[in-house]
């Protein structure tokens, strides 16, 4: 059955999704980061913005955000775009934003150009969650509506940044902007005078290398007392085939109890790689 919202971020690399959120959820998200945007510096540097307040660690500094990480609309977008691509999603990063008055705009960019290669498919999904009203005037995500592709084509020296079509992605707080990671987009200019303040929530093939590191973010004692699916989403569980492993075993065995001291190598192989290995074995290939 056609699904409007995956129809959407197709045709336009972006989709809006209006109040998504739970008042009472946003209610305590709001809570939760303005007691550390009060506490957090200035970022440095002219991506992340001299006039602008991120910081990472969402699930144990702000863990009502947990409930919008497995959001149902965000895993289903997920499962459509990364899901057949790798073994099983990740969290690549999870930030909360503050653009300060007076901000300038960031450089637009393709978030998924971090990873240095030729793209046949989408690495990367982002979902912004406004905080606040997103407006023009406070600095509203960018985005350039279809300027999602994985060609080699574009170039950031070359590209028409001045007459490519370009949307402000205004929205009421509690609402969610979805964008593709190939997708040019960036954060507005603060021209009002009060912040503007989002959680970027960025989801990654669980094969790549995560912008977040989950594990030092998230060391076993402390993800022990994480929701399972937020345990998986940051990393405890083996990416088939055997790919972060801890003794060639699935690393959620770090979050038991009693952790045996020696465990066997498994392998973890999908049905086609195991069936392979079958037919070797069929035709007498392995045979000592
Ligand atoms: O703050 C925003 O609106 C966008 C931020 C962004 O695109 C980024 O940090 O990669
Ligand atoms: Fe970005």
């Amino acid at each position: 059955m056609p699904d409007p919202l995956i129809e959407t971020l197709e045709n336009d690399g972006y989709v809006l999704i209006e109040n998504l959120m739970e008042p009472n959820l946003l209610d305590r998200v709001t809570d939760e980061v303005n007691y550390w945007f009060e506490k957090a510096p200035l970022c440095q540097g002219d991506f992340y913005g001299w006039n602008t307040k991120r910081f990472g660690s969402l699930f144990t500094k702000a863990p009502a955000t947990q409930q919008l990480a497995l959001h149902p609309t965000v895993t289903r977008v997920m499962d459509h775009f990364l899901g057949p691509n790798c073994d099983w999603y990740q969290l690549n990063v999870a930030q909360a934003v503050r653009i300060l008055p007076g901000s300038m705009q960031q450089p637009p960019h393709r978030d998924q150009d971090m990873w240095p290669c030729e793209k046949k498919f989408e690495y990367m999904v982002n979902v912004m969650w406004a905080i606040d009203d997103f407006t023009e005037e406070n600095g509203a995500t960018i985005v350039y509506p279809k300027s999602h592709t994985t060609s080699e084509e574009f170039d950031y020296n070359t590209y028409d940044y001045k007459s490519a079509k370009k949307e402000v992605a205004a929205m009421p707080k509690g609402s969610a902007l979805v964008f593709l990671g190939s997708l040019i987009h960036g954060g507005g200019a603060n021209k009002s005078l009060a912040g503007r303040t989002g959680i970027i929530f960025s989801y990654s093939l669980g094969w790549l290398k995560g912008s977040e590191n989950q594990f030092l973010t998230y060391p076993p004692e402390v993800a022990k007392k994480l929701p399972p699916g937020i345990q998986e989403l940051i990393g405890y569980k083996i990416h088939m085939p055997n790919l972060g492993g801890v003794e060639s075993h699935c690393p959620s065995v770090l979050l038991k109890d009693i952790i045996p001291e020696n465990l066997p190598a498994i392998d973890y192989f999908p049905k086609e790689i195991q069936d392979i290995i079958d037919n070797m074995k069929a035709q007498n290939l392995l045979a000592s």
